[in-house]
């Protein structure tokens, strides 16, 4: 068995590696020189003799490496999630700005009240906690009988809602905090704080709060590239219905995660741009497992800095082409204006394709549209064939590079629940591979996947989605053979 493992997990079955390192792990014994074209390439071990739990968690059981040189592909996790603006790792909008009542309160009369630090995620992460939390307390009667506590008899106490908080930005989150709860102490109130981290040291009745960006076990998109390489066990090696051969026409490696700054976006951005530099100077072609989508744009920065302006197929619910929120230019509703701003896209080369959903202005395609792109809206793909669309893609793209994003919520949600900012009547999973197998033949010089959220993704199926169109990504890349 070990023997099996060993073989299967390093260069390939019948390559007859030898040594085989303790307890069975799956190392990568993948020397740092490029392969002669004829040599044995990384190949995931087959389910035939390997059992799929066997191994460590890579991208297809694939051997991991962190030395992107000798690769012709490589998967990488970006585990970034504190981009999102709903669902954490997803997006949505910030509650309402708390109307703040302590104002028209009697002062120094013992005052209570109860607020929140920021709307954490649903259920688990803080986000969405404070919700959570009011919501189970209908469950609570009014008096104490254990201790004999009568406190709305004796206390006035409201719920004065949520303080605003800036959710791409930890200190100014900090500001928010100290100012709203500067006016409600100032009048004599105590503050009973729903939330987690964030808040903490600042107020002594705190039952302490947090936003997720300040949480270190991170509620969503973060844990996206392992639940995908989770899922990803699932897959086998060559495509039938295409005829690729990835595994005999390419090396490939998982490359482990980029590691990401969690309380400071821009710093994860810099993080980010720097391991892709590194990654496309040895002319290696990243698949990304993300992370929010904020991670595109450090992406795309490394990308057009070796090929120049690059093309881009954009597959999402939303253009993702926002200027800024919350005063911050950096998140996951910006990253292709960014991108736009500083020259990195040939405009007259971009796609988006499965954009719907509410918006704030009747035109939200204006922005796209102005800059040259080409948007198509979900609207236009429903309950066809998307082969046309991408015979016209293929055209508009030629021979130059393009990179491929995929946002997972451009899949509907019933396919594709476990994401942040799902919305409705989307793309089908057919439609998903259409498009991917639609991009054979171009110049691909990297693709994602982003915006995973594992915390809506209760089945796995959203991941094992994701992971197929990773593969299918693969299987599209330039200089695959297909028979
Ligand atoms: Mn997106």
């Amino acid at each position: 068995m070990l023997r099996l493992l060993a073989s299967g997990c390093a260069r390939g079955w019948g390559a007859g590696v030898g040594a085989w390192p303790a307890l069975g792990l799956c190392h990568s014994r993948h020397s740092p020189k490029r392969q002669a074209s004829d040599a044995p390439r990384n190949q995931p071990p087959s389910s035939e003799f390997v059992a799929r739990p066997v191994g460590v968690c890579s991208m297809m059981r694939l051997p991991v490496q962190t030395n992107p040189e000798g690769l012709d592909a490589a998967f990488v996790g970006v585990p970034l999630d504190i981009g999102t603006s709903n669902r954490p790792g997803a997006s949505e909008h910030p509650p309402a700005k708390a109307q703040c009542k302590t104002g028209s309160l009697k002062e120094g009369s013992g005052i209570l009240a109860v607020a929140t630090v920021l709307p954490p995620s649903p259920a688990y992460s803080g986000r969405f906690g404070p919700r959570r939390i009011r919501e189970e307390s209908v469950m609570l009667r009014t008096v104490n009988p254990s201790t004999g506590a009568l406190p709305f008899q004796s206390l006035m106490v409201a719920d004065l809602g949520d303080v605003n908080v800036n959710l791409y930005n930890l200190q100014d989150s900090c500001r928010l905090i100290r100012e709203a709860y500067q006016n409600i102490v100032a009048v004599g109130c105590i503050p009973l704080t729903l939330g987690n981290g964030i808040c903490k040291g600042q107020h002594r009745s705190c039952a302490q709060g947090s936003s997720a960006m300040g949480l270190n076990t991170a509620p969503s998109p973060g844990f996206g590239p392992r639940r995908i390489r989770e899922e990803s066990v699932m897959l086998r090696t060559v495509n039938p219905s295409t005829g690729a051969l990835p595994f005999q026409s390419l090396m490939v490696a998982d490359l482990g995660d980029v590691n990401v700054n969690l309380y400071n976006l821009q710093d994860s951005c810099r993080l980010i741009r720097e391991a892709y530099q590194n990654i496309v100077a040895v002319g290696c072609i990243p698949l990304t497992l993300g992370g929010d989508h904020t991670v595109t744009y450090p992406i795309l920065q490394a990308m057009a800095q070796k090929h120049g302006p690059v093309g881009l197929l954009h597959v999402d619910a939303h253009t993702d082409t926002a200027d800024k929120a919350l005063g911050e230019k950096l998140y996951h509703g910006t990253p292709f204006r960014r991108c736009v701003d500083e020259g990195l896209l040939d405009c007259k080369r971009v796609v988006q394709i499965g954009i719907r959903g509410s918006s704030v202005t009747l035109d939200p395609y204006r922005y796209s549209r102005s800059q040259g792109f080409r948007v198509v809206l979900a609207e236009d793909c429903w309950l066809k064939s998307l082969v046309p669309l991408m015979a016209e893609v293929r055209q508009q793209m030629g021979g130059k590079p393009i990179y491929v994003s995929f946002d997972i919520d451009a899949l509907d949600p019933a396919y594709a629940p476990g994401t942040g900012t799902p919305e409705i009547a989307g793309l089908t999973p057919s439609q998903a591979l259409e498009i991917i197998r639609g991009c054979q033949g171009l110049n691909v010089v990297g693709c994602d996947l982003v915006e995973v959220s594992p915390l809506y993704d209760l089945s796995g199926n959203t991941a094992l989605l994701a992971a197929n169109l990773l593969f299918e990504m693969l299987c599209a890349l330039p200089k695959v053979k297909t028979v």
